[in-house]
């Protein structure tokens, strides 16, 4: 690896670890995807130094609301460690992230190793279970700006997620209603299908995408498939709900 690219990475690190906005790399450096990739990968490493753990994977633009909200239309995934865990019903501090938005997602347990690109067919095989989950991502870059490298780079913006209770993998995941609701109101309102056009998918997706990469989701990981609706920014005092019709549904307070 480059010194250019362990720069880079000790750049994002700093930016997520002091919650404090960076310029977009794209706009003073040229990074190809791969570059993003090893600049993201750096800077969880430095994270894992620190004595994080990595505890799963997600997916980002998953769904056209997603991409169109952002304007990069291409899969992205990024890494999930322990610091970025948050109990269902807990809470989160405001003070900790630049402008942090929610989303809702659906997440899934993984039951066994996933070595090699598997099918619609034999996905349920992998999976121990399936939740409800919020996800709250703070980009790095001034204004939540970013190209397609940029927010590789920055580990998909991933800065804290919540997950339902789990429910078994053969609980229905097609066609559920997904909502976000703040302080009482529903803010977004989609459909898991919007997810890939049926949340499995995003698992093989995923088994696929992590082959090419040679990274692999293991038994116990958790994947988060992609945002169902565009994200929605977050103040101090809001409670976050989301709701996945039968999968149930998540929560979370924002303070101070
Ligand atoms: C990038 C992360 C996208 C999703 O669910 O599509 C993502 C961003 O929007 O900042 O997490
Ligand atoms: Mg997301």
């Amino acid at each position: 690896m480059t010194k250019h690219i362990l720069d880079l990475s000790q750049h994002v690190d700093l930016a997520a670890k002091n919650a404090e906005a960076i310029e977009q790399l794209s706009l003073e450096h040229s990074i190809s995807l791969k570059d993003a990739y090893d600049i993201q990968a750096r800077s969880i490493d430095l994270r894992l130094e620190r004595g994080e753990k990595l505890l799963g994977y997600k997916l980002g633009f998953t769904s056209k609301a997603k991409m169109e909200q952002m304007g990069v239309h291409e899969l992205i995934w990024g890494r999930l460690t322990d610091s970025m865990f948050v109990e269902n019903e807990g809470n989160i501090s405001l003070s900790k992230f630049i402008h942090p938005r929610a989303e809702p997602e659906i997440a899934f347990l993984i039951a066994k190793d996933i070595k090699e690109p598997i099918s619609f067919e034999n996905a349920l095989e992998y999976i121990e279970g399936i939740s409800c989950a919020i996800e709250i991502i703070d980009s790095r870059y001034k204004n939540f700006k970013f190209s397609l490298e940029d927010v590789i780079a920055d580990n998909c913006s991933s800065s804290a997620y919540v997950l339902g209770k789990w429910h078994d993998p053969q609980t229905n995941v097609s066609d559920l209603k997904m909502s976000l609701n703040i302080n009482g109101e529903e803010i977004q309102a989609g459909n898991s299908n919007a997810i890939l056009g049926h949340p499995i998918e995003s698992l093989v997706e995923a088994s696929k995408v992590f082959n090419s990469y040679g990274v692999s989701l293991k038994k116990g990981m958790v994947l988060l498939a992609g945002a169902a609706t565009p994200a929605v920014f977050l103040k101090k005092g809001d409670q976050v709900k989301v709701e996945c019709e039968s999968l149930g549904d998540s929560t979370l307070v924002v303070n101070e």
